[in-house]
């Protein structure tokens, strides 16, 4: 998979998924990502990428034209555009439904705002999807983009190692995660749970199971509520493909 980010922060981009997984999946040459720096494509000395907005108001509004240049080069460098995703505080909420499609995507083109965001236009001609991380207010897209490309890029196989799965995740089986204990028995006065202690695989599995239930109930009754209606999916009801459950 080919993931061009589009940002004024380049460097942020290239430092960021450079470390963990994401950096072991680039190594590895499962995923290749190139961090455009959208000044590059102005047409003025000052590399200028910004600009009032028309009907005044505060803030500055990203000039269409460099974010048209730099996808013009993106193309002629080889990639469609079948997936440009524009990372903005009014698109759709991000979940593992999405992430599961876009995983199979051979290409994503992500494009990171700031304040005020773009020309509409942009939007308009070139832009297919708009994802938003959640409703609280960031700076900008930056890291955003890397939140999905994290979450894409560990689905991918030989991404994750074999003590990881991907389809063992909270939010693939649609609870969240039981508690773990590693040494030693007993911390600050706190004993590790007899059952984990007893060897005996199935009643684990069932205490596993049981307690993640209870906390997803407590912490997240939106979610136990689809496991209750006997949605068997979790929140992978509506199946949209890709490489999740
Ligand atoms: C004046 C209205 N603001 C929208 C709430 C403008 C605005 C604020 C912050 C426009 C862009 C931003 C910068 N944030 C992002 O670019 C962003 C974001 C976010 O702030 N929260 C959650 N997801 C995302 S994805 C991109």
């Amino acid at each position: 998979m080919h993931i061009d980010f589009l940002t004024i922060f380049p460097d942020l981009i290239r430092e960021a998924v450079a470390y963990g997984i994401s950096g072991r999946a680039i190594r590895a040459g499962l995923v290749d990502v190139s961090a455009h720096d959208l000044r590059d494509f102005a047409d003025d000395v000052h590399r200028t990428v910004d600009d009032t907005p028309y009907g005044g108001g505060a803030g500055m509004v990203f000039k269409p034209e460099p974010v048209a240049r730099a996808l013009a080069a993106i193309r002629d460098a080889g990639r469609c555009l079948e997936h440009v995703i524009f990372l903005t505080p009014d698109g759709k909420r991000l979940d593992q439904q999405t992430v599961n499609r876009l995983s199979v995507a051979p290409g994503l083109v992500l494009l990171c705002g700031r304040y005020r965001g773009i020309d509409e236009r942009i939007r308009e001609l070139y832009v297919t999807e708009e994802i938003s991380v959640g409703d609280y207010v960031l700076s900008g897209g930056e890291l955003p983009a890397l939140v999905l490309m994290d979450a894409v890029v560990r689905l991918i196989p030989g991404a994750l190692g074999d003590a990881e799965s991907a389809l063992e995740d909270s939010f693939q089986n649609g609870l969240l995660d039981c508690p773990w204990y590693t040494r030693p028995r007993e911390f600050e006065g706190l004993r590790v749970p007899d059952v984990l202690l007893s060897g005996d695989h199935e009643r684990i599995a069932d205490w596993r199971r049981k307690v993640a239930m209870q906390r997803t109930r407590k912490r997240r009754p939106d979610l136990y509520e689809r496991i209750e209606a006997g949605d068997a999916a979790g929140p992978e009801e509506e199946d949209a493909g890709g490489r999740g459950k």
